[in-house]
């Protein structure tokens, strides 16, 4: 702040900076024998460029604090605009007051580019940083763009919406938010469900599928979890012995004589249901007139985004509807609702807490809400109330409080009749057990557990983190392939030579693919097998002129180079008949879907169907096949976007042996896309060249990015074809997860 007396620093006193400054100081904690804490933030006022850099070397030596300064039109457009009138209203499920509008869109941006660009300033490589809120989604990937192995952790703290309100935001925006958190290693909501939603629009927009709530990101692992944040108990359970809070308990008590207290706290915000908290007690005044007279509303509202339009409306109601309540119930010695439109201090504010008989919460939507919590913990005898919305996080810690569902104005009234009318023992029963759970789970600890499992997340993670294929490698692999006189090439066929179409006929060989084919296959060093799950009247079909060995459906049938079709093992086929059915029912219930018969197989396809429709289906579908695989020898296979059913011990692995057993080879490269060429990857000697296209895991030594990049390097090895290969895979690698959905 900056006055005629200079700049005045003013400590912020929320339950973050608390939290967090209780761990770092805590002699019990680890962290705080080895960790420095540093601040970095926007000041909470612009700040003019003459006196930037005393403010900044100040702040860094008195209150370990960086600032990141903002212009007016940085706060206009990026915190009243973007944040407070697109982000906000959109996560609490009000989307009608949410704007779209591209300078602000561009503003937050810009801002969160200068975040990136300050602490890049402060910060060093082996730090850990830890982002907070939805006005910082974009820096944890703008951070890792400059520092690629820097921990970052992100915690928001107000919900993550569903889906279809998510994808209300333009799709550019979204996709960049997105983007923009899976930056992080460890992403952070209060609830599980909030981490739902944000798994379910990642799988959505971005394609990326999760398992127990891990994502593999570019070959980075993220975590998404739920840590719901506490509050500073001792400090609330404490308060109630302080004397100035007792001597303001007392002043309260004695002006207020016999009337039960309702108590009522927040940042003025439509997203807090303070009307429909005021309609809710007018109700219980209405149809308890026993009441009247006996019990006073305490409405403190604290002045939250002044200026934005929605919120100046909101305030002229909220006046108008207690101004309305207190003429139609109020007396001339009572007046049922006393509002207060300002800001306490923590002793005042403790002493409210601490005189209430009923605290009354009922937020249409709240990330957590941390004024239920302070209440319970303030309440030092264990009495008390607390009447909370179901739309707050804070909810599904506090079972124990009267939960109501705020849309219901009678619901409102009957919990505050309840409330007025609990004997003490039950109200100290509940409060027992919600205290306990307060005092176990504070902030500290919450901090303590997201801090833990970010500084003990593997960002690598092994199986997915390898390489993509790098000018070495390739000049090496090239060198070795031409001085060698016996080479094994095994090649998969879909998603490796060609890229996967909507049906499966669509993807016939192109020219180039059959020219490079049989342009290896012609050299007498070569032996090539194209090992696939195709069946074997396709094979025949698409090449019949290439000299080449087959392996059809995954091994079952095999065919030497101008030999014939050999099966595998006897396969029966009884069972096909009993599972078309299945999968005919799961593609007749899955737009999209489709059944794809072979010879000894059968495939579920749904790669036209609605991502998260098909990948649903297909988790029941497998479920639904174990029941059958159990008693027969069969093998239920997840490929991409299709689940394959296939007589078990019969695959690529076992096909790619028999080719092994028949030379001495010298030089051996397999390719292939899915988990079905794991098989054979798994069977080759250590020191062959196996590639695997895309981000998956693998066991695979190298990646590929994509068919093209596949077609590139056999070509140059069956061609000697130069040109720009060498830079267009160079930028595959530097940018390996571009446009490659993971499945
Ligand atoms: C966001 C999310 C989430 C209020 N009036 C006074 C005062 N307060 C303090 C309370 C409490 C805080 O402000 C309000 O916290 P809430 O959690 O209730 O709500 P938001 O401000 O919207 O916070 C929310 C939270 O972030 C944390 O993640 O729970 O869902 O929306 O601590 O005590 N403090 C003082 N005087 C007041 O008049 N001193």
């Amino acid at each position: 702040m900056q006055d005629g007396e200079g700049i005045q620093f003013i400590e912020s006193v929320g339950g973050l900076a608390t939290g967090l400054r209780t761990l770092l100081t805590s002699a019990s904690s680890s962290l705080s024998q080895q960790s420095e804490l540093l601040w970095v933030g926007w000041p909470g006022s612009t700040i003019s460029d003459d006196i930037r850099d005393e403010v900044r070397s100040k702040a860094l030596s008195e209150f370990g604090c960086y600032p990141v300064f903002l212009s007016e039109q940085d706060l206009e457009n990026f915190y009243q605009g973007f944040c407070n009138e697109t982000i906000w209203p959109l996560f609490h499920y009000f989307p009608t007051y949410a704007r779209y509008d591209e300078a602000c869109w561009q503003q937050y941006r810009s801002v969160n580019e200068s975040f990136s660009v300050t602490l890049l300033e402060a910060i060093r490589p082996d730090d850990t940083v830890w982002i907070h809120d939805y006005h910082l989604m974009l820096l944890p990937q703008l951070l890792r763009k400059s520092l690629p192995e820097l921990r970052i952790g992100f915690f928001l703290h107000i919900p993550f919406p569903q889906f279809e309100i998510f994808r209300l935001i333009p799709g550019k925006w979204r996709r960049r938010i997105l983007e923009g958190l899976l930056g992080a290693d460890l992403i952070g909501f209060h609830t599980h469900d909030y981490g739902e939603y944000f798994l379910r629009s990642v799988q959505r927009i971005l394609g990326y599928g999760h398992q127990m709530g891990q994502l593999t990101v570019g070959g980075r692992r993220v975590k998404v979890g739920a840590f719901p944040m506490g509050i500073d108990f001792k400090k609330f359970h404490d308060a109630a012995k302080l004397e100035e809070v007792e001597k303001e308990r007392k002043e309260l008590e004695k002006s207020l004589g016999d009337s039960k207290i309702v108590l009522s706290v927040d940042r003025q915000d439509y997203s807090k249901g303070i009307l429909h908290r005021l309609q809710g007690f007018e109700a219980m005044l209405e149809t308890n007139p026993e009441w009247r007279g006996k019990v006073t509303l305490i409405m403190l509202v604290v002045p939250s985004r002044i200026g934005i339009a929605d919120y100046e409306g909101m305030k002229k109601r909220i006046e108008e509807l207690v101004g309305k309540i207190n003429g139609r119930f109020g007396t001339i010695g009572w007046a049922p609702i006393i509002y207060q439109y300002r800001s306490l201090p923590f002793p005042s504010l403790a002493a409210m807490y601490a005189t209430s008989h009923v605290a009354l919460v009922t937020p249409l939507r709240d990330g957590m809400n941390l004024v239920a919590k302070e209440y319970v913990a303030t309440r030092h005898d264990k009495t008390g109330v607390l009447v909370l919305s179901e739309m707050a996080g804070a909810s599904k810690e506090l079972p124990e409080a009267l939960i109501i569902n705020p849309n219901n104005r009678d619901e409102i009234a009957d919990a505050l009749k309840t409330a007025l009318e609990m004997p003490c023992e039950e109200q100290m029963r509940r409060n027992v057990i919600m205290q306990n759970r307060l005092r176990r789970y504070d902030v500290a600890r919450w901090a303590m557990d997201f801090l833990a499992q970010l500084l003990s997340t593997n960002p690598v993670d092994e199986e997915s983190h390898v390489a993509w294929l790098d000018t070495a490698v390739r000049n090496k692999l090239i060198e070795q392939y031409r001085c060698s006189a016996h080479r094994l090439l095994v090649l998969d066929y879909d998603g490796t030579l060609v890229p996967f179409a909507a049906y499966p006929e669509v993807a016939k060989p192109t020219q180039r693919v059959l020219k490079i084919l049989n342009s290896l296959a012609a050299d007498s060093r070569n032996e090539l097998l194209l090992a696939t799950g195709r069946d074997r009247a396709t094979l025949d079909q698409w090449f019949s002129g290439v000299p080449t060995g087959l392996a059809a459906e995954h091994g079952a049938w095999i065919k030497e180079r101008n030999g014939d079709w050999k099966m595998q093992q006897s396969l029966p086929l009884d069972w096909k008949a009993r599972l078309l059915p299945i999968l005919e029912m799961y593609a007749d219930r899955v737009p999209g879907a489709f059944v794809e018969e072979k010879e000894f197989s059968l495939v579920w396809h749904y790669r036209n169907a609605m991502p998260e429709q098909g990948s649903v289906a297909a988790r029941e579908l497998t479920d639904h096949l174990l029941v059958f695989t159990a008693s027969i020898d069969l093998q239920v296979l997840r490929g991409n976007k299709a689940i394959e059913i296939r007589k078990a011990g019969v695959n690529k692995g076992s096909a790619v042996q028999q080719w092994l057993a028949k030379n001495d080879f010298d030089f051996i490269l397999a390719v292939g896309d899915d988990l079905t060429d794991e098989d054979m990857f798994a069977v080759l000697p250590p020191w062959a060249y196996s590639f695997r296209v895309g981000t998956n895991r693998t066991h695979a030594r190298f990646r590929l990015p994509s068919p093209v990049e596949v077609l590139q390097i056999l070509a140059e090895l069956a061609m000697g074809e130069v040109g720009n290969k060498t830079e267009s895979l160079d930028r595959a690698s530097a940018n390996p997860a571009s446009n490659i959905p993971q499945t």
